[in-house]
């Protein structure tokens, strides 16, 4: 297997546009499941609704692509209903902790042994850049052109509000340590939840000045550190894996 057998290549050039955040996770999570040697038939995607949501489509395993909000509950009735299947979420911010936020915060307090793969580019990307539970404070977006006065939905705190679990957050700059949060996070036993921060060119980028994908990556390269051993949770600025296995902390 390669990670090639894992992606449906008569469906290229995929919908995302130039210079998309996107296409190198999803092309890395491929990469992962080489490395895996992970049959496809015992691998299901599921995604919601959203340029991230459209992965689904794209990966030759067994896939569904949900109504907006709902990837995290089908997943967790796939995983029950075959407990052998690896089950991955792949989706974006908007619709994992927006619409489908309380989804999430009941399929993590239920501990399914699932993966949720969480494209954060702070935005409502596919219909056109409006303001995201998760956009930053004081960031101009297509419905907040003066800048927006909420604080971001803390996701972390979110994920990591049960006594057992499997936060993470990686980045779309650092993607050799994002494959080996994924490997750790398909390989426990229970609900694991992956943070990536990406971002989005062409309907957010833009109107903040920059050129291109590249400048948007580069930014994120300065933004974020890796903490490898972070004590309690990760910083707002810190890629890292929190995890907690003991019920009784
Ligand atoms: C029930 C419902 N409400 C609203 C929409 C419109 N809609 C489509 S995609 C989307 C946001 C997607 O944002 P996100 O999940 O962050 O994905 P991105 O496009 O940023 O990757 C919305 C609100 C919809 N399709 N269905
Ligand atoms: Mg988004």
């Amino acid at each position: 297997m390669t990670y090639k057998d894992y992606i449906k290549w008569d469906r290229l050039p995929t919908t995302w546009c130039a210079g998309c955040a996107i296409g190198m996770i999803f092309k890395n999570l491929a990469f992962v499941w080489e490395k895996m040697n992970l049959p496809r038939e015992e691998l299901v995607i599921v995604s919601g609704i959203g340029c991230s949501g459209r992965a689904a489509g794209y990966y030759d395993v067994d896939s569904v692509h949900v109504t907006h909000g709902r990837a995290i509950p089908v997943a967790e009735g796939i995983k029950r209903a075959n407990e052998r299947l690896k089950v991955v979420v792949f989706s974006g911010d908007g619709d994992l902790v927006g619409i489908g936020g309380n989804h999430f915060i009941h399929s993590s307090r239920r501990d399914v042994d699932i993966t949720v793969i969480c494209i954060n580019n702070g935005i409502y990307g596919m219909t056109g850049g409006q303001m995201a539970p998760t956009t930053a404070t004081g960031q101009k977006t297509l419905t907040s052109p003066h800048g927006t006065a909420f604080a971001p939905l803390n996701i972390q705190a979110l994920a990591t509000a049960n006594p057992r679990h499997f936060y993470a957050r990686a980045s779309v700059y650092q993607l050799n340590q994002f494959q080996s949060i994924v490997r750790e996070a398909m390989a426990w036993p229970g609900f694991a939840f992956i943070e990536v921060i990406a971002f989005c060119i062409e309907n957010v980028g833009r109107r903040l000045g920059f050129k291109n994908g590249h400048e948007m990556l580069f930014k994120i390269k300065q933004d974020y550190k890796m903490n490898l051993k972070p004590e309690g949770l990760l910083q707002p600025n810190e890629l890292g894996v929190v995890k907690h296995d003991n019920p009784a902390r």
